[in-house]
């Protein structure tokens, strides 16, 4: 029998952009407000698969090959606690129509293919610190990063030598 990888359609953030926010989060949020998520691991998921055999991965990626939608531009200018999940995020304030549509489209496709997908509505965000317990001062409004989107991509998770690592797996091109 093959092995499974814990597997995620992911949009990835820019490098320079990513390094923007981990000194922005730097000045904005104090060392005990949560644990940091590495720059390069910053991401926005769309479809969260889990374990996945290598058969099923390789019928996702099929249908993810023909998605045929262009790509958009992304505005992160939104930030959030979500107690619960003890989780700070930036995210859209309003996300693009693309966004919304590929997303929807692989969680359907994910969950066509018996990926079960959460029951809470989509709310396209990058974690940027986990851990976050404790009530959190959210920064004022007015930073924000705009980039283009031109691709989306399936990610593995990796969990080595006591650390989260993300291994992009499979890319395709919005166009
Ligand atoms: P999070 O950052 O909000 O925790 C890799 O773990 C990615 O998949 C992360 O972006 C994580 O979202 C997301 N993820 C993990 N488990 C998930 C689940 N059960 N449902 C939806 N997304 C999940």
């Amino acid at each position: 029998m093959s092995e499974s990888k814990r597997l995620f359609f992911a949009l990835e953030i820019p490098g320079d952009v990513q390094q923007h926010i981990v000194r922005w989060r730097a000045e904005q949020f104090p060392v005990e407000a949560g644990r940091p998520i590495a720059a390069a691991n910053l991401h926005i998921t769309l479809a969260f698969l889990g374990d996945v055999s290598e058969e099923k991965q390789r019928i996702l990626a099929a249908q993810a090959s023909r998605i045929a939608q262009p790509g958009f531009q992304l505005r992160l200018d939104d930030a959030g606690h979500w107690p619960r999940s003890r989780v700070v995020w930036l995210g859209p304030r309003q996300a693009p129509r693309g966004l919304l549509q590929l997303a929807n489209l692989l969680r359907a496709q994910a969950a066509r293919s018996g990926c079960a997908q959460s029951p809470q509505p989509f709310h396209p965000h990058v974690t940027l610190l986990r851990n976050a317990q404790h009530r959190v001062a959210l920064p004022p409004p007015g930073f924000g990063w705009t980039f283009p989107v031109d691709a989306f991509v399936l990610y593995e998770s990796l969990f080595e030598q006591g650390r989260t690592r993300y291994k992009p797996v499979d890319r395709w091109l919005l166009k």
